[in-house]
């Protein structure tokens, strides 16, 4: 077929033909480390599996094709991606990232990267001067996270990108909480789109692994060498998870934006309820972005009780049944967190509370159950 597929058959088919040697529909799990040679470099395009192996290879066109990118690449990790992306760089750049942001990819930035002698600035991009203020000659990677995790704020990559060209800035855009079927960066003007495919993408809590898309050719060069040379790939059984859980992004995804927008509805409607954040609401102040780029809202909000009551927040979470308390997110079953004290943890308090990342706040990632008994659970925890 000559045509572009439309996004929904292209989680299921693009970059994917039936394997070769038995016309197999699904890629096999090629789980080798090595391929055999006829004569020194006489090979079939494997030579060895750290290098390129079939099944990641499969994984990795899909991931290219539903970002709308050229290249794709799998790696063992949603923050090996990101080192990958950091590995870039040289020692005395800069890079303007989010301030809320995963407390992981904070910690990645400040206590490996600042360490080799990378600057970063953290900055709200909700208002694009933060950025322009930062740019010295030295800045040489914007990084953006849209949703932000976990105060779901929004960024406007399409602003963002004009300034990152502006300065010949590489743009780099997590697209984690998104994912592919809400937002594609690489169309709104990004250099590289990033995912924890642990999330939305594999979408079943069974695998951990990260993806980075491009559409450059000599990034790609560049990103292929840092891949192979320093070596955080995935195997074949999580690729293989991953593509499985691609094929049916489009029909979870919207099962996760449509519970969690009655949830969202719910919680906003509850007097023990002080704030709710998710960028489906109006009078959210980046409801006008999050509309203009994204195809829904998706499925991750979060919230804070009463009078930022500590208390009560932990109660909440530890009565939840159908909710998991869990790190993590994306799967089709709903967790809970507490970010303060789990998945932003790594966050010095002051810092994270500058972002509203306060103790009393919990987020949750809806899962794709009947949203009746979610919320039947919500109401019994939240008493
Ligand atoms: O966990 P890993 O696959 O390495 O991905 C890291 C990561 C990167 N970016 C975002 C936006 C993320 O949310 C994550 C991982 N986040 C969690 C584990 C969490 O519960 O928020």
């Amino acid at each position: 077929m000559k045509e572009k597929l439309h996004f929904n058959s292209q989680t299921i088919h693009g970059g994917q033909h039936p394997d070769k040697a038995y016309g197999a529909v699904m890629p096999p799990i090629y789980q080798t480390s090595t391929y055999a040679q006829t004569t020194p470099g006489g090979h079939q395009g494997f030579e060895y599996s750290r290098t390129h192996n079939p099944t990641r290879k499969a994984l990795e066109n899909s991931l290219a094709s539903i970002e709308g990118g050229n290249f794709g690449f799998a790696f063992g990790s949603g923050l090996a991606a990101m080192d990958a992306v950091l590995k870039l760089l040289q020692p005395g750049d800069e890079i303007i990232s989010t301030n809320d942001l995963y407390g992981g990819s904070y910690r990645l930035f400040t206590k490996i990267f600042e360490g080799f002698g990378l600057k970063f600035h953290f900055v709200g991009m909700e208002d694009t001067a933060n950025i322009s203020r930062c740019i010295t000659s030295n800045t040489k990677l914007i990084w953006v996270e849209t949703p932000t995790n976990p105060m779901m704020n929004i960024i406007d990559i399409q602003a963002v990108a004009k300034i990152a060209k502006t300065h010949k800035i590489l743009l780099a855009v997590d697209n984690t909480f998104a994912s592919s079927y809400l937002q594609q960066p690489l169309t709104l003007g990004a250099d590289i789109v990033m995912h924890s495919a642990t999330k939305y993408l594999a979408g079943h809590s069974d695998v951990v692994l990260g993806a980075l898309v491009v559409n450059d050719t000599d990034l790609a060069e560049r990103i292929g060498f840092i891949q192979n040379a320093s070596g955080a790939i995935c195997g074949p059984m999580d690729s293989f998870l991953t593509l499985r859980g691609i094929k049916t992004l489009h029909v979870r995804m919207q099962r996760h934006c449509e519970n969690a927008r009655e949830i969202a509805h719910f919680l906003k409607n509850n007097p023990k309820i002080e704030n709710v954040f998710w960028p489906g609401f109006e009078e959210h102040p980046n409801h006008q972005i999050a509309k203009s780029q994204m195809h829904d809202f998706g499925g991750m909000l979060s919230f804070v009780t009463k009078g930022g009551d500590y208390k009560a927040a932990i109660k909440i979470v530890e009565r939840l049944q159908l909710f998991t308390l869990a790190e993590s997110l994306g799967g089709v079953e709903s967790l809970a967190g507490h970010p303060a004290s789990m998945t932003h943890a790594s966050i010095p308090k002051a810092e994270r509370e500058k972002s509203g990342v306060v103790d009393a706040l919990i987020r949750l990632s809806v899962g794709i159950e009947d949203v009746r008994d979610l919320i039947a659970d919500l109401e019994q925890a939240i008493g």
